[in-house]
């Protein structure tokens, strides 16, 4: 059924290295149904600012929807299939969400992509990612896939060492990023976000980041 709602990109791009794709507008006119179900879930989970495990609070407030959440607190970053904050189990993953994030893994050359884990980040004015890798996940033979909504930001994109070069690559509203294989353990980011406005989504960005986690 998904082949149908993204059948706007039909061939495979190009990655911009090597495992690491970049699809702009991959998302289209699904937004409004992305958006419509992110608020159900955030109705249930809503929007928190976790702590590291050396004891700083996180500028960018998070939730999560699917088997299993990601979760920061003094005792490390892991993989929960309970809301601490609840004590229940994460809303599900939507259809909605699942589609876009194996079509867009297919595009990528993943077919297989069964994402039990879907991270949503909330961005404001001078919100910032530091480069980190995500290797909390049990199988790295399986990609990450990365929607933007919202108000764009300047993408990270570095090496498997901290010292690599950088490559910043600007993200608008409806591109997605979808990086494994070779690249799946690439350092990665958000530079500060602008003080600028998006029509949808006011003064925030929200990125999606699905992953198989479990
Ligand atoms: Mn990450």
């Amino acid at each position: 059924m998904h082949d149908d709602l993204f059948s706007h990109l039909t061939s495979t791009p190009e990655p911009f290295v090597p495992g690491a794709y970049l699809l702009r507008d991959f998302v289209g006119q699904q937004d409004q149904p992305l958006l419509h179900d992110l608020q159900r879930i955030l109705a249930q989970a809503p929007w928190r600012h976790m702590q590291t495990p050396g004891g700083l609070t996180m500028s960018v407030a998070m939730s999560n929807c699917g088997k299993l959440g990601w979760v920061s607190d003094r005792r490390g970053y892991r993989y929960a299939s309970l809301d601490p904050l609840s004590g229940l189990p994460w809303p599900k993953m939507p259809p909605s969400f699942e589609a876009l994030a194996q079509s867009a893994a297919a595009v990528a050359g993943c077919e297989q992509f069964q994402p039990d884990a879907c991270l949503i980040n909330r961005y404001e004015s001078g919100t910032k990612l530091s480069l980190h890798q995500d290797k909390d996940e049990r199988d790295f033979s399986q990609p990450i896939v990365s929607v933007s909504l919202g108000v764009a930001a300047i993408f990270l994109f570095g090496g498997l060492k901290r010292s690599d070069p950088v490559l910043r690559t600007e993200l608008t509203h409806g591109d997605v990023v979808v990086w494994g294989g070779p690249s799946r353990l690439r350092y990665h980011g958000i530079a500060p976000l602008k003080p600028e406005e998006h029509p949808l989504m006011g003064r925030v960005r929200i990125n999606l980041t699905f992953r198989a986690a479990g």
